[in-house]
């Protein structure tokens, strides 16, 4: 029988902060459903990272903590490429080459450029701007089929997706065109306080729920949650979209639907409907949060993971810069990519 290649999955979250419960429900417990079918590599994005001013000892704590809760969600670091984007030069040196195939109009349409511009006025810079650029290298450069994301991403995704074949038009099939992977419920979680807004690490504590916030903390903040000044318990994200939020995040930890939980917690007020969600929480987050304290007691460990894996992850990304180059036409006599 042929030996067919594996299918390839790439996905990254920001070492910006602490994840949150949309991290996690929208992309991180998706990672682990592909590590069977997929040669997966989840990267720490930490050049993403940096088109928002990070304190420097923070940013560099906070990619070890991301591959510990990388490992601690469940993802296998033998199998899969846990691994650091700032080290593997590849990424940048793709991004730059792919903006000269990417028109500003399509960047200026981004709408997560025009909310992070309105969230950071005082530093509108260039990385900003090009961010979804960085993302279609982050993805092209290992010929990705699929990407898990949460769906504010989709628009990012749609563009890597324009940009590839924008190329391949031009030059052959360089590059595999990847379809978006996103879960049933849940791939939007929203803020607590403002739930018409989408849960962000980078926004204030109360609005979200880290994965490593205590039991007592996910209690009250969840209590705290903004809902409505009726009592039904309903699925109705336009009309109620704090109490939708919160059945969905009963439903995306529960595996039902949105309008079962509903039902179940039918005439039994918000109170309650908050418990559920607390309860719910707390209980898919223990094993994981005790996990996370374990390995970071051995940073030792974590480096070497990422350490091992950036050169796993250069041999592939390699691969298709050498194709890209000479596709575009850099002279590449007798050298090596
Ligand atoms: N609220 C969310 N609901 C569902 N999915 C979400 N994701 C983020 N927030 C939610 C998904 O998590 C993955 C990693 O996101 P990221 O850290 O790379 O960047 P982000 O989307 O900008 O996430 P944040 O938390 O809002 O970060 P900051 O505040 O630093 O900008 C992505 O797949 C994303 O879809």
């Amino acid at each position: 029988m042929e030996n067919t290649p594996q299918k390839i999955c790439f996905s990254g979250i920001q070492p910006s902060g602490t994840l949150t419960l949309g991290n996690y429900i929208g992309a991180l417990r998706n990672f682990g459903l592909m590590q069977d079918s997929f040669q997966c590599l989840y990267c720490v994005v930490d050049m993403h990272a940096i088109t928002v001013r990070q304190d420097p000892a923070a940013l560099r704590r906070r990619c070890l903590e991301l591959t510990a809760t990388y490992i601690a969600s469940g993802l296998d670091p033998v199998r899969n490429i846990l691994y650091c984007q700032s080290h593997v030069s590849g990424h940048a040196e793709l991004a730059w080459i792919l903006n000269c195939f990417t028109y500003m109009g399509e960047l200026q349409r981004m709408t997560q450029y025009k909310d992070k511009c309105a969230k950071h006025a005082d530093n509108i810079n260039a990385g900003l701007f090009t961010y979804p650029v960085l993302m279609a290298a982050d993805i092209l450069l290992y010929q990705a089929d699929v990407v898990p994301i949460g769906a504010d991403q989709k628009q990012h995704l749609e563009l890597t997706r324009d940009i590839a074949q924008r190329f391949n038009a031009l030059f052959g099939d360089v590059f595999t065109v990847p379809e978006g992977y996103f879960g049933k419920v849940g791939s939007r979680v929203m803020s607590l306080q403002e739930p018409t807004r989408k849960m962000s690490k980078s926004d204030p504590e109360d609005t979200y729920i880290a994965l490593l916030d205590p039991p007592d903390v996910i209690r009250r903040k969840i209590r705290r949650a903004v809902t409505d000044s009726e009592t039904d318990i309903r699925f109705d994200p336009v009309n109620k979209p704090g109490v939708s939020n919160l059945l969905s995040i009963i439903a995306a930890l529960s595996s039902c639907d949105a309008e079962q939980a509903a039902q179940e917690l039918q005439g039994q007020g918000y109170g309650k409907l908050k418990e559920r969600a607390a309860e719910c929480v707390i209980e898919t987050l223990a094993p994981l949060q005790a996990e996370h304290k374990r390995l970071m007691a051995d940073k030792a460990y974590l480096q070497g993971v990422l350490d091992e894996n950036a050169k796993r992850a250069s041999q592939m990304a390699n691969r298709t810069l050498s194709k890209v180059k000479r596709k575009i036409g850099f002279a590449d006599w007798g050298r090596k990519a």
